[in-house]
Protein backbone atom coordinates (compact mmCIF):
# COMPACT_ATOMS: atom_id res chain seq x y z
CA UNK A 1 0.00 0.00 0.00
CA UNK A 2 0.94 3.25 -1.14
CA UNK A 3 2.71 5.46 2.36
CA UNK A 4 -0.10 8.01 1.22
CA UNK A 5 -2.59 5.66 2.90
CA UNK A 6 -1.10 5.07 5.52
CA UNK A 7 -2.85 6.66 8.32
CA UNK A 8 -0.71 8.31 11.40
CA UNK A 9 -0.44 6.66 14.76
CA UNK A 10 -3.20 7.72 17.21
CA UNK A 11 -0.80 9.84 18.87
CA UNK A 12 0.46 11.53 15.94
CA UNK A 13 -2.87 12.67 14.46
CA UNK A 14 -3.71 14.15 18.02
CA UNK A 15 -0.82 16.13 17.68
CA UNK A 16 -1.62 17.33 14.43
CA UNK A 17 -5.61 17.87 14.80
CA UNK A 18 -5.09 19.79 18.20
CA UNK A 19 -3.66 22.57 15.90
CA UNK A 20 -6.25 22.34 13.78
CA UNK A 21 -8.96 22.66 16.04
CA UNK A 22 -7.56 25.80 17.52
CA UNK A 23 -7.86 27.13 13.84
CA UNK A 24 -11.38 26.62 13.25
CA UNK A 25 -12.06 27.29 16.64
CA UNK A 26 -10.02 31.04 15.56
CA UNK A 27 -12.24 31.06 12.44
CA UNK A 28 -15.24 31.03 13.98
CA UNK A 29 -14.75 34.19 16.00
CA UNK A 30 -12.35 35.96 13.89
CA UNK A 31 -14.55 35.68 10.92
CA UNK A 32 -17.72 36.92 13.62
CA UNK A 33 -15.74 40.50 14.39
CA UNK A 34 -15.15 40.71 10.41
CA UNK A 35 -18.65 40.80 9.80
CA UNK A 36 -19.59 42.94 12.30
CA UNK A 37 -16.40 45.27 10.71
CA UNK A 38 -18.54 45.41 8.06
CA UNK A 39 -21.86 46.21 8.97
CA UNK A 40 -20.80 49.14 11.49
CA UNK A 41 -18.65 50.46 8.32
CA UNK A 42 -21.99 50.04 6.62
CA UNK A 43 -23.46 53.05 8.76
CA UNK A 44 -26.92 51.06 9.60
CA UNK A 45 -25.81 49.13 12.65
CA UNK A 46 -24.04 49.87 15.69
CA UNK A 47 -22.34 48.30 18.35
CA UNK A 48 -24.19 47.26 21.53
CA UNK A 49 -23.01 47.56 25.10
CA UNK A 50 -20.15 49.78 24.07
CA UNK A 51 -17.74 47.59 22.60
CA UNK A 52 -15.71 49.97 20.70
CA UNK A 53 -14.75 49.47 17.03
CA UNK A 54 -11.05 48.87 16.95
CA UNK A 55 -11.50 46.48 19.67
CA UNK A 56 -12.95 44.23 17.01
CA UNK A 57 -10.67 45.24 14.48
CA UNK A 58 -7.68 44.15 16.79
CA UNK A 59 -9.97 40.90 17.47
CA UNK A 60 -9.99 40.23 14.02
CA UNK A 61 -6.96 41.15 13.15
CA UNK A 62 -4.82 39.29 15.45
CA UNK A 63 -6.88 36.02 15.71
CA UNK A 64 -7.36 35.76 11.75
CA UNK A 65 -4.29 37.10 10.74
CA UNK A 66 -1.89 35.71 13.00
CA UNK A 67 -4.10 33.00 15.27
CA UNK A 68 -5.85 30.99 12.71
CA UNK A 69 -2.97 30.89 9.90
CA UNK A 70 0.18 30.39 12.00
CA UNK A 71 -1.59 27.11 13.95
CA UNK A 72 -3.36 25.65 11.04
CA UNK A 73 0.48 26.39 9.07
CA UNK A 74 2.35 24.92 11.91
CA UNK A 75 -0.08 22.05 11.96
CA UNK A 76 -0.27 21.02 8.68
CA UNK A 77 3.63 21.58 8.35
CA UNK A 78 4.12 18.98 11.35
CA UNK A 79 1.93 16.41 9.52
CA UNK A 80 4.04 17.13 6.20
CA UNK A 81 7.11 16.38 8.30
CA UNK A 82 5.52 13.48 10.05
CA UNK A 83 4.49 12.02 6.87
CA UNK A 84 7.87 12.10 4.96
CA UNK A 85 10.38 12.22 7.67
CA UNK A 86 8.40 10.75 10.72
CA UNK A 87 8.53 12.39 14.05
CA UNK A 88 10.23 10.44 17.49
CA UNK A 89 8.39 10.38 20.44
CA UNK A 90 10.46 13.07 21.75
CA UNK A 91 9.95 15.67 19.04
CA UNK A 92 6.52 14.48 19.20
CA UNK A 93 6.55 15.83 23.10
CA UNK A 94 8.58 19.10 21.96
CA UNK A 95 6.06 19.56 19.73
CA UNK A 96 3.44 19.26 22.07
CA UNK A 97 4.89 22.05 24.29
CA UNK A 98 5.41 24.10 21.35
CA UNK A 99 1.37 24.18 21.31
CA UNK A 100 0.81 24.69 24.81
CA UNK A 101 2.84 27.27 24.91
CA UNK A 102 1.11 29.09 21.82
CA UNK A 103 -2.11 28.44 22.88
CA UNK A 104 -1.30 29.69 26.22
CA UNK A 105 0.15 33.26 24.80
CA UNK A 106 -3.03 33.36 22.20
CA UNK A 107 -5.53 32.96 25.61
CA UNK A 108 -3.68 36.17 26.89
CA UNK A 109 -3.50 37.75 24.15
CA UNK A 110 -6.85 37.18 23.38
CA UNK A 111 -8.14 38.32 26.68
CA UNK A 112 -6.18 40.95 27.00
CA UNK A 113 -7.86 42.51 23.99
CA UNK A 114 -11.32 41.32 24.51
CA UNK A 115 -11.50 43.49 27.94
CA UNK A 116 -10.35 46.25 25.74
CA UNK A 117 -7.28 46.87 27.37
CA UNK A 118 -5.48 46.41 23.62
CA UNK A 119 -7.17 48.36 21.46
CA UNK A 120 -3.73 48.79 19.06
CA UNK A 121 -4.55 46.84 15.74
CA UNK A 122 -2.72 43.29 14.70
CA UNK A 123 0.09 45.59 13.38
CA UNK A 124 0.53 47.20 17.41
CA UNK A 125 2.25 50.63 15.94
CA UNK A 126 3.53 52.46 18.90
CA UNK A 127 2.28 54.89 20.35
CA UNK A 128 -0.71 52.66 20.79
CA UNK A 129 0.15 51.26 23.84
CA UNK A 130 -1.24 48.16 25.14
CA UNK A 131 -1.49 46.55 28.58
CA UNK A 132 1.99 44.60 29.31
CA UNK A 133 -0.12 40.86 28.94
CA UNK A 134 -0.91 41.47 25.31
CA UNK A 135 2.74 41.78 24.35
CA UNK A 136 4.24 38.90 26.63
CA UNK A 137 0.89 36.67 25.22
CA UNK A 138 2.73 37.35 21.61
CA UNK A 139 5.86 36.51 22.99
CA UNK A 140 4.73 33.42 23.99
CA UNK A 141 3.05 32.94 20.47
CA UNK A 142 6.68 33.48 19.22
CA UNK A 143 8.82 31.02 21.20
CA UNK A 144 6.23 28.20 21.04
CA UNK A 145 6.71 28.58 16.80
CA UNK A 146 10.32 28.35 17.49
CA UNK A 147 10.25 25.26 19.56
CA UNK A 148 8.00 24.06 16.55
CA UNK A 149 10.75 25.48 13.90
CA UNK A 150 13.20 23.35 16.18
CA UNK A 151 11.82 20.40 16.25
CA UNK A 152 11.23 20.25 12.18
CA UNK A 153 15.15 21.05 11.87
CA UNK A 154 16.11 18.14 13.87
CA UNK A 155 13.65 16.02 12.16
CA UNK A 156 15.12 16.47 8.88
CA UNK A 157 18.59 16.35 10.12
CA UNK A 158 17.71 12.96 11.85
CA UNK A 159 16.43 11.70 8.45
CA UNK A 160 19.26 12.93 6.53
CA UNK A 161 22.15 11.75 8.56
CA UNK A 162 19.65 8.46 8.45
CA UNK A 163 19.60 8.69 4.32
CA UNK A 164 23.30 9.23 3.43
CA UNK A 165 23.83 11.03 0.03
CA UNK A 166 19.62 11.04 -0.66
CA UNK A 167 17.98 14.37 -1.60
CA UNK A 168 15.75 15.60 1.28
CA UNK A 169 11.84 15.01 0.90
CA UNK A 170 10.72 17.94 -1.29
CA UNK A 171 8.26 18.85 1.45
CA UNK A 172 10.29 18.59 4.45
CA UNK A 173 12.83 20.95 2.41
CA UNK A 174 10.00 23.51 2.06
CA UNK A 175 8.73 23.40 5.35
CA UNK A 176 12.40 23.85 6.72
CA UNK A 177 12.40 26.47 4.20
CA UNK A 178 9.43 28.45 5.50
CA UNK A 179 10.62 28.05 9.27
CA UNK A 180 13.99 29.27 8.91
CA UNK A 181 12.60 32.36 7.06
CA UNK A 182 10.10 32.67 10.34
CA UNK A 183 12.79 32.36 12.48
CA UNK A 184 14.88 34.94 10.73
CA UNK A 185 11.74 37.25 10.58
CA UNK A 186 10.65 37.22 14.17
CA UNK A 187 13.90 38.00 15.26
CA UNK A 188 12.99 41.62 14.90
CA UNK A 189 9.52 41.28 16.10
CA UNK A 190 11.38 39.74 19.66
CA UNK A 191 13.72 42.49 19.53
CA UNK A 192 10.99 45.45 19.24
CA UNK A 193 8.63 43.57 21.62
CA UNK A 194 11.06 42.54 24.44
CA UNK A 195 13.49 45.80 24.29
CA UNK A 196 10.93 48.28 23.29
CA UNK A 197 7.66 47.39 24.16
CA UNK A 198 7.36 45.38 27.14
CA UNK A 199 9.77 47.66 29.45
CA UNK A 200 7.39 50.69 27.85
CA UNK A 201 4.22 48.97 28.59
CA UNK A 202 5.32 47.98 32.20
CA UNK A 203 6.11 51.75 32.75
CA UNK A 204 10.13 51.57 33.29
CA UNK A 205 11.07 53.30 29.98
CA UNK A 206 9.47 56.57 29.31
CA UNK A 207 8.96 57.02 25.91
CA UNK A 208 9.39 54.23 22.67
CA UNK A 209 10.86 55.37 19.21
CA UNK A 210 8.09 54.63 16.72
CA UNK A 211 9.95 54.33 13.88
CA UNK A 212 12.19 52.31 15.20
CA UNK A 213 9.44 50.25 16.68
CA UNK A 214 7.62 50.07 13.37
CA UNK A 215 11.29 49.38 10.91
CA UNK A 216 11.40 46.34 13.26
CA UNK A 217 8.25 45.63 12.69
CA UNK A 218 7.98 45.67 9.13
CA UNK A 219 11.22 43.61 9.24
CA UNK A 220 8.88 41.14 10.33
CA UNK A 221 5.82 41.71 8.57
CA UNK A 222 6.63 41.06 4.89
CA UNK A 223 7.85 37.81 5.74
CA UNK A 224 5.00 37.30 7.73
CA UNK A 225 2.88 37.20 4.27
CA UNK A 226 5.20 34.99 2.79
CA UNK A 227 5.19 32.45 5.68
CA UNK A 228 1.40 32.59 4.85
CA UNK A 229 1.57 31.67 1.42
CA UNK A 230 4.30 28.90 1.34
CA UNK A 231 2.02 26.36 2.79
CA UNK A 232 0.15 27.36 0.36
CA UNK A 233 3.04 26.72 -2.52
CA UNK A 234 3.71 23.61 -0.54
CA UNK A 235 0.43 22.05 -1.40
CA UNK A 236 0.36 23.69 -5.13
CA UNK A 237 3.86 21.95 -6.23
CA UNK A 238 3.49 18.82 -4.20
CA UNK A 239 -0.05 18.07 -3.44
CA UNK A 240 -2.13 18.98 -5.84
CA UNK A 241 -0.44 17.22 -9.16
CA UNK A 242 -1.44 14.33 -7.15
CA UNK A 243 -5.10 15.11 -7.17
CA UNK A 244 -5.10 15.95 -10.39
CA UNK A 245 -3.61 13.08 -11.19
CA UNK A 246 -0.31 14.21 -12.51
CA UNK A 247 3.13 14.25 -11.46
CA UNK A 248 5.66 17.10 -9.75
CA UNK A 249 6.57 19.08 -12.79
CA UNK A 250 9.77 20.09 -11.65
CA UNK A 251 11.08 18.94 -8.72
CA UNK A 252 14.30 21.69 -8.94
CA UNK A 253 12.32 24.46 -10.03
CA UNK A 254 10.12 24.06 -6.51
CA UNK A 255 13.54 24.15 -4.19
CA UNK A 256 14.45 27.19 -6.08
CA UNK A 257 11.39 29.37 -6.30
CA UNK A 258 11.59 28.10 -1.88
CA UNK A 259 15.10 29.15 -1.99
CA UNK A 260 14.87 32.69 -3.57
CA UNK A 261 11.73 33.13 -1.10
CA UNK A 262 14.21 33.05 1.60
CA UNK A 263 16.71 35.11 0.57
CA UNK A 264 14.43 37.99 -0.64
CA UNK A 265 11.49 37.98 1.90
CA UNK A 266 13.13 39.64 4.63
CA UNK A 267 15.15 42.90 2.91
CA UNK A 268 11.69 44.36 1.50
CA UNK A 269 9.90 45.77 4.89
CA UNK A 270 10.60 49.50 4.07
CA UNK A 271 8.06 48.91 1.28
CA UNK A 272 5.31 48.98 3.92
CA UNK A 273 7.08 52.35 4.57
CA UNK A 274 7.60 54.16 1.88
CA UNK A 275 5.51 57.54 3.20
CA UNK A 276 7.23 56.72 6.36
CA UNK A 277 9.17 60.11 7.17
CA UNK A 278 12.52 59.87 8.62
CA UNK A 279 13.87 56.89 6.23
CA UNK A 280 16.12 57.74 3.28
CA UNK A 281 14.93 57.24 -0.33
CA UNK A 282 17.40 55.64 -1.35
CA UNK A 283 17.49 52.85 1.05
CA UNK A 284 13.25 52.38 0.18
CA UNK A 285 14.04 52.30 -3.62
CA UNK A 286 16.62 49.74 -2.88
CA UNK A 287 13.87 47.45 -1.12
CA UNK A 288 11.52 48.32 -3.70
CA UNK A 289 14.01 46.84 -6.44
CA UNK A 290 14.29 43.70 -3.55
CA UNK A 291 10.54 43.94 -3.84
CA UNK A 292 10.12 43.13 -7.41
CA UNK A 293 13.26 40.35 -7.11
CA UNK A 294 10.47 38.55 -4.94
CA UNK A 295 8.04 38.27 -7.39
CA UNK A 296 10.27 36.30 -9.57
CA UNK A 297 9.54 33.15 -7.36
CA UNK A 298 5.77 33.55 -7.83
CA UNK A 299 6.05 33.94 -11.38
CA UNK A 300 8.19 30.57 -11.45
CA UNK A 301 5.29 29.21 -9.49
CA UNK A 302 2.71 30.21 -11.82
CA UNK A 303 4.91 28.98 -15.06
CA UNK A 304 5.35 25.85 -13.19
CA UNK A 305 1.59 25.21 -12.07
CA UNK A 306 0.41 25.84 -16.29
CA UNK A 307 2.71 23.10 -16.93
CA UNK A 308 1.71 20.62 -14.37
CA UNK A 309 -2.35 21.26 -15.37
CA UNK A 310 -1.31 20.88 -19.29
CA UNK A 311 1.31 17.77 -18.34
CA UNK A 312 -1.53 16.21 -17.03
CA UNK A 313 -4.37 16.61 -19.40
CA UNK A 314 -2.15 15.75 -21.98
CA UNK A 315 -1.19 12.65 -20.32
CA UNK A 316 -5.13 11.78 -20.17
CA UNK A 317 -4.66 12.03 -24.05
CA UNK A 318 -5.86 15.69 -24.82
CA UNK A 319 -3.73 16.62 -27.78
CA UNK A 320 -5.47 20.29 -28.52
CA UNK A 321 -4.18 23.75 -27.10
CA UNK A 322 -6.50 23.72 -24.18
CA UNK A 323 -8.49 20.46 -24.52
CA UNK A 324 -6.64 19.37 -21.47
CA UNK A 325 -8.12 22.46 -19.35
CA UNK A 326 -11.53 20.30 -19.43
CA UNK A 327 -9.90 17.59 -17.93
CA UNK A 328 -8.93 18.97 -14.66
CA UNK A 329 -11.25 17.58 -11.15
CA UNK A 330 -13.76 20.36 -11.28
CA UNK A 331 -16.10 18.53 -9.09
CA UNK A 332 -13.13 17.76 -6.45
CA UNK A 333 -12.85 20.32 -3.81
CA UNK A 334 -9.54 18.96 -2.85
CA UNK A 335 -8.73 20.66 -6.56
CA UNK A 336 -11.21 23.51 -6.95
CA UNK A 337 -10.68 25.20 -3.59
CA UNK A 338 -6.95 26.30 -4.29
CA UNK A 339 -7.62 26.54 -8.21
CA UNK A 340 -9.93 29.14 -6.87
CA UNK A 341 -7.02 30.93 -4.70
CA UNK A 342 -4.91 30.35 -7.32
CA UNK A 343 -6.81 32.75 -9.76
CA UNK A 344 -7.67 35.26 -7.07
CA UNK A 345 -3.95 35.54 -6.87
CA UNK A 346 -3.54 36.75 -10.38
CA UNK A 347 -5.80 39.86 -9.58
CA UNK A 348 -3.58 39.67 -6.10
CA UNK A 349 -0.21 39.77 -6.98
CA UNK A 350 -1.00 42.69 -9.86
CA UNK A 351 -1.88 44.75 -7.12
CA UNK A 352 1.04 43.63 -4.64
CA UNK A 353 2.85 44.79 -7.79
CA UNK A 354 0.86 48.08 -7.99
CA UNK A 355 1.67 48.55 -4.11
CA UNK A 356 5.21 47.84 -4.41
CA UNK A 357 5.42 50.48 -7.42
CA UNK A 358 6.86 53.39 -4.85
CA UNK A 359 5.25 56.30 -6.66
CA UNK A 360 1.82 54.66 -7.25
CA UNK A 361 1.92 53.49 -3.04
CA UNK A 362 1.15 56.98 -2.50
CA UNK A 363 -2.24 56.76 -3.88
CA UNK A 364 -2.93 53.50 -2.26
CA UNK A 365 -1.54 53.42 0.79
CA UNK A 366 -3.53 53.73 4.18
CA UNK A 367 -6.51 53.37 2.23
CA UNK A 368 -9.38 50.62 1.89
CA UNK A 369 -7.89 49.35 -1.06
CA UNK A 370 -4.47 47.64 1.04
CA UNK A 371 -7.36 45.88 2.86
CA UNK A 372 -8.89 44.67 -0.66
CA UNK A 373 -5.45 43.72 -1.58
CA UNK A 374 -4.69 41.66 1.69
CA UNK A 375 -8.12 39.90 1.33
CA UNK A 376 -7.42 38.23 -2.11
CA UNK A 377 -3.99 37.57 -1.15
CA UNK A 378 -4.30 35.49 2.21
CA UNK A 379 -8.08 35.62 3.03
CA UNK A 380 -8.74 33.98 -0.71
CA UNK A 381 -5.77 32.62 -2.11
CA UNK A 382 -3.95 31.16 1.17
CA UNK A 383 -7.25 30.64 2.68
CA UNK A 384 -9.11 28.65 0.23
CA UNK A 385 -5.97 26.68 -0.61
CA UNK A 386 -5.91 25.61 3.08
CA UNK A 387 -9.77 25.03 3.34
CA UNK A 388 -8.54 22.76 0.00
CA UNK A 389 -5.88 21.09 2.70
CA UNK A 390 -8.32 20.66 5.23
CA UNK A 391 -10.80 18.19 3.32
CA UNK A 392 -8.40 15.64 2.82
CA UNK A 393 -5.72 16.18 5.83
CA UNK A 394 -8.36 16.03 8.92
CA UNK A 395 -10.35 13.10 7.85
CA UNK A 396 -6.70 11.78 7.09
CA UNK A 397 -6.40 12.04 10.91
CA UNK A 398 -9.80 11.41 12.39
CA UNK A 399 -9.87 7.94 9.94
CA UNK A 400 -13.05 9.57 8.42
CA UNK A 401 -14.27 9.86 4.64
CA UNK A 402 -15.11 12.80 2.92
CA UNK A 403 -18.26 11.72 1.54
CA UNK A 404 -19.49 12.92 -2.19
CA UNK A 405 -22.03 15.18 0.27
CA UNK A 406 -19.58 16.97 2.32
CA UNK A 407 -17.36 17.43 -1.11
CA UNK A 408 -20.04 18.82 -2.86
CA UNK A 409 -20.94 21.59 0.26
CA UNK A 410 -17.26 22.53 0.13
CA UNK A 411 -17.97 22.99 -3.26
CA UNK A 412 -20.63 25.23 -2.16
CA UNK A 413 -18.58 26.92 0.62
CA UNK A 414 -15.80 27.63 -2.26
CA UNK A 415 -18.35 29.40 -4.53
CA UNK A 416 -20.33 30.99 -1.38
CA UNK A 417 -16.20 32.00 -0.26
CA UNK A 418 -15.37 33.41 -3.95
CA UNK A 419 -19.12 35.07 -4.53
CA UNK A 420 -18.45 37.13 -1.12
CA UNK A 421 -15.20 38.08 -1.32
CA UNK A 422 -15.36 39.40 -4.66
CA UNK A 423 -18.22 41.78 -3.76
CA UNK A 424 -16.34 42.75 -0.53
CA UNK A 425 -12.84 43.06 -2.09
CA UNK A 426 -13.74 44.37 -5.75
CA UNK A 427 -15.87 46.95 -3.77
CA UNK A 428 -12.93 47.92 -1.44
CA UNK A 429 -10.38 48.33 -3.93
CA UNK A 430 -12.39 51.10 -5.47
CA UNK A 431 -13.40 52.74 -2.43
CA UNK A 432 -9.82 52.97 -1.84
CA UNK A 433 -8.93 54.19 -5.36
CA UNK A 434 -11.81 57.07 -4.38
CA UNK A 435 -9.84 57.90 -0.99
CA UNK A 436 -11.65 55.71 1.70
CA UNK A 437 -9.08 55.32 4.50
CA UNK A 438 -8.50 51.79 5.71
CA UNK A 439 -8.70 50.66 9.56
CA UNK A 440 -11.98 53.71 10.23
CA UNK A 441 -15.05 53.10 11.76
CA UNK A 442 -18.15 54.78 10.31
CA UNK A 443 -17.29 58.29 9.64
CA UNK A 444 -19.61 60.90 8.18
CA UNK A 445 -16.60 63.78 8.43
CA UNK A 446 -17.19 67.43 8.20
CA UNK A 447 -20.10 68.27 5.68
CA UNK A 448 -19.90 64.55 4.44
CA UNK A 449 -19.16 65.09 1.13
CA UNK A 450 -16.79 62.80 -0.01
CA UNK A 451 -17.89 60.22 2.43
CA UNK A 452 -21.53 60.48 0.23
CA UNK A 453 -18.91 59.08 -2.80
CA UNK A 454 -18.09 56.06 -0.28
CA UNK A 455 -21.09 55.23 0.72
CA UNK A 456 -22.31 52.56 -1.63
CA UNK A 457 -19.53 50.75 -1.25
CA UNK A 458 -19.42 50.20 1.93
CA UNK A 459 -23.01 48.75 1.76
CA UNK A 460 -21.43 45.96 -0.99
CA UNK A 461 -18.21 45.71 1.73
CA UNK A 462 -21.41 44.55 4.37
CA UNK A 463 -22.94 42.52 1.50
CA UNK A 464 -20.08 40.83 0.91
CA UNK A 465 -19.15 40.12 4.34
CA UNK A 466 -22.52 38.97 4.99
CA UNK A 467 -22.03 36.27 2.76
CA UNK A 468 -18.51 35.49 3.33
CA UNK A 469 -19.51 34.84 7.35
CA UNK A 470 -22.10 32.60 5.72
CA UNK A 471 -19.11 30.61 3.96
CA UNK A 472 -17.85 30.40 7.63
CA UNK A 473 -20.37 28.67 8.85
CA UNK A 474 -20.36 26.25 5.93
CA UNK A 475 -16.98 25.76 6.80
CA UNK A 476 -16.73 25.28 10.59
CA UNK A 477 -19.96 23.00 10.12
CA UNK A 478 -17.63 20.83 7.12
CA UNK A 479 -14.75 20.96 9.78
CA UNK A 480 -17.07 19.49 12.55
CA UNK A 481 -18.44 16.38 10.25
CA UNK A 482 -15.14 15.53 9.49
CA UNK A 483 -13.67 15.93 12.75
CA UNK A 484 -16.47 13.82 14.65
CA UNK A 485 -19.22 12.61 12.23
CA UNK A 486 -18.09 11.30 9.00
CA UNK A 487 -18.26 7.57 8.33
CA UNK A 488 -14.94 5.94 9.17
CA UNK A 489 -12.65 5.22 6.22
CA UNK A 490 -9.32 6.20 5.08
CA UNK A 491 -8.25 9.25 2.75
CA UNK A 492 -5.89 9.63 1.12
CA UNK A 493 -2.85 12.12 2.18
CA UNK A 494 -2.39 13.00 -1.79
CA UNK A 495 1.78 13.53 -1.68
CA UNK A 496 2.84 13.54 -5.88
CA UNK A 497 5.65 11.86 -7.28
CA UNK A 498 8.63 13.27 -9.65
CA UNK A 499 8.45 11.92 -13.64
CA UNK A 500 10.45 8.53 -13.51
CA UNK A 501 12.73 9.91 -15.81
CA UNK A 502 12.95 13.46 -14.01
CA UNK A 503 16.55 15.14 -13.48
CA UNK A 504 18.25 14.57 -10.73
CA UNK A 505 17.87 18.18 -8.76
CA UNK A 506 21.87 19.20 -8.17
CA UNK A 507 23.23 18.89 -4.63
CA UNK A 508 23.74 22.60 -4.23
CA UNK A 509 20.41 23.52 -3.84
CA UNK A 510 20.78 21.21 -0.51
CA UNK A 511 23.29 23.81 0.83
CA UNK A 512 22.08 25.17 3.97
CA UNK A 513 24.87 27.43 4.72
CA UNK A 514 25.30 28.93 1.40
CA UNK A 515 21.76 29.92 1.53
CA UNK A 516 21.41 31.10 4.71
CA UNK A 517 24.36 33.58 4.30
CA UNK A 518 23.18 35.00 1.19
CA UNK A 519 20.13 35.79 2.96
CA UNK A 520 21.80 37.14 6.15
CA UNK A 521 23.83 39.22 3.76
CA UNK A 522 21.29 40.82 2.05
CA UNK A 523 19.28 41.70 5.41
CA UNK A 524 22.72 42.95 6.47
CA UNK A 525 22.93 45.12 3.09
CA UNK A 526 19.16 45.96 3.11
CA UNK A 527 18.89 47.46 6.61
CA UNK A 528 22.17 47.89 8.18
CA UNK A 529 22.24 51.69 6.95
CA UNK A 530 18.63 52.42 7.57
CA UNK A 531 18.84 50.95 10.80
CA UNK A 532 21.76 53.45 11.94
CA UNK A 533 20.19 56.41 10.54
CA UNK A 534 17.27 55.45 12.49
CA UNK A 535 18.62 55.82 15.75
CA UNK A 536 21.27 58.34 15.33
CA UNK A 537 18.83 60.55 14.01
CA UNK A 538 16.51 59.25 16.81
CA UNK A 539 14.69 62.03 19.22
CA UNK A 540 16.56 62.37 22.56
CA UNK A 541 15.67 59.93 25.16
CA UNK A 542 14.29 57.46 22.56
CA UNK A 543 17.16 55.19 22.60
CA UNK A 544 18.86 53.77 25.37
CA UNK A 545 22.29 54.28 24.48
CA UNK A 546 23.87 58.04 22.73
CA UNK A 547 25.56 58.19 19.76
FE1 LIG B 1 1.07 42.35 -0.13
C1 LIG B 1 0.46 45.10 1.89
C2 LIG B 1 3.24 44.19 -2.01
C3 LIG B 1 1.86 39.56 -1.99
C4 LIG B 1 -0.48 40.37 2.21
N1 LIG B 1 0.14 42.68 1.70
C5 LIG B 1 -0.02 43.88 2.33
C6 LIG B 1 -0.71 43.68 3.57
C7 LIG B 1 -0.95 42.33 3.67
C8 LIG B 1 -0.40 41.72 2.48
C9 LIG B 1 -1.61 41.62 4.83
O1 LIG B 1 4.75 46.87 -1.76
C10 LIG B 1 -1.16 44.77 4.53
C11 LIG B 1 -0.23 44.98 5.65
C12 LIG B 1 -0.77 46.07 6.57
O2 LIG B 1 -1.61 45.76 7.42
O3 LIG B 1 -0.38 47.24 6.42
N2 LIG B 1 2.27 41.97 -1.74
C13 LIG B 1 3.07 42.86 -2.37
C14 LIG B 1 3.77 42.23 -3.48
C15 LIG B 1 3.36 40.90 -3.47
C16 LIG B 1 2.44 40.77 -2.37
C17 LIG B 1 4.74 42.85 -4.42
N3 LIG B 1 0.73 40.37 0.05
C18 LIG B 1 1.16 39.39 -0.82
C19 LIG B 1 0.75 38.10 -0.32
C20 LIG B 1 0.10 38.33 0.88
C21 LIG B 1 0.09 39.75 1.09
C22 LIG B 1 1.05 36.78 -1.00
C23 LIG B 1 -0.51 37.39 1.82
C24 LIG B 1 -0.55 36.11 1.72
N4 LIG B 1 1.68 44.28 -0.09
C25 LIG B 1 2.63 44.83 -0.93
C26 LIG B 1 2.91 46.21 -0.50
C27 LIG B 1 2.13 46.45 0.62
C28 LIG B 1 1.38 45.23 0.85
C29 LIG B 1 3.84 47.16 -1.10
C30 LIG B 1 2.10 47.75 1.46
C31 LIG B 1 1.08 48.65 0.97
C32 LIG B 1 0.91 49.85 1.85
O4 LIG B 1 1.12 50.97 1.35
O5 LIG B 1 0.56 49.73 3.04
C33 LIG B 1 3.87 39.83 -4.43
O6 LIG B 1 4.41 38.76 -3.70
C34 LIG B 1 2.84 39.32 -5.38
C35 LIG B 1 3.44 38.38 -6.41
C36 LIG B 1 2.39 37.53 -7.03
C37 LIG B 1 2.16 37.38 -8.32
C38 LIG B 1 1.03 36.48 -8.78
C39 LIG B 1 1.48 35.16 -9.37
C40 LIG B 1 0.28 34.29 -9.67
C41 LIG B 1 0.15 33.00 -9.35
C42 LIG B 1 -1.14 32.28 -9.66
C43 LIG B 1 -1.12 31.59 -10.97
C44 LIG B 1 -2.48 31.05 -11.29
C45 LIG B 1 -2.71 29.93 -11.98
C46 LIG B 1 -4.10 29.51 -12.20
C47 LIG B 1 -1.65 29.09 -12.53
C48 LIG B 1 2.95 38.08 -9.36
C49 LIG B 1 1.24 32.21 -8.70
C50 LIG B 1 -4.59 30.10 -13.49
C51 LIG B 1 -5.16 29.10 -14.37
C52 LIG B 1 -5.89 29.42 -15.45
C53 LIG B 1 -6.32 28.35 -16.31
C54 LIG B 1 -6.23 30.83 -15.79
CU1 LIG C 1 4.98 43.35 2.07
Amino acid sequence: MSKNYLLFSKQESRLYMAFMHVTFASLLIGGLMGLLQTLVRSGKFTLPFGIDYYTLLTVHGVILGLVFTTFFIIGFQNSLMGKTVGISDKQRKAAWLAFWIMLIGTAMAAVTILVGQASVLYTFYAPLRAHPAFYIGLTFVVVGSWIAAFVNFRQLYVWKKAHKGEKSPLLAFMVVINMIMWFIATLGLAATVIVQFIPWSLGYAETINVLLSRTLFWYFGHPLVYFWLLPAYMAWYAIIPKIIGGKIFSDSLARLAFILFLMFSIPVGLHHQLTEPGIDPTWKFIQVILTFMVIIPSLMTAFSLFATFEAAGRKKGFTSLFGWFKKLPWKDVRFLAPFIGMLAFIPGGAGGIINASYQMNALVHNTIWITGHFHLTVATTVVLTFFGITYWLVPHLTGRRLTPKLNKLGIIQAFVWTLGMAIMSGSMHIQGLIGGPRRSSFSEYAGGEQVATWLNYQLAQAVGGTILFIGIILMVYIFIQLSFFAPRGVEEFPIADEEEDAEKSPKILENWYLWIAITIALILFAYTIPMFDIMRHSPPGSVPFDW
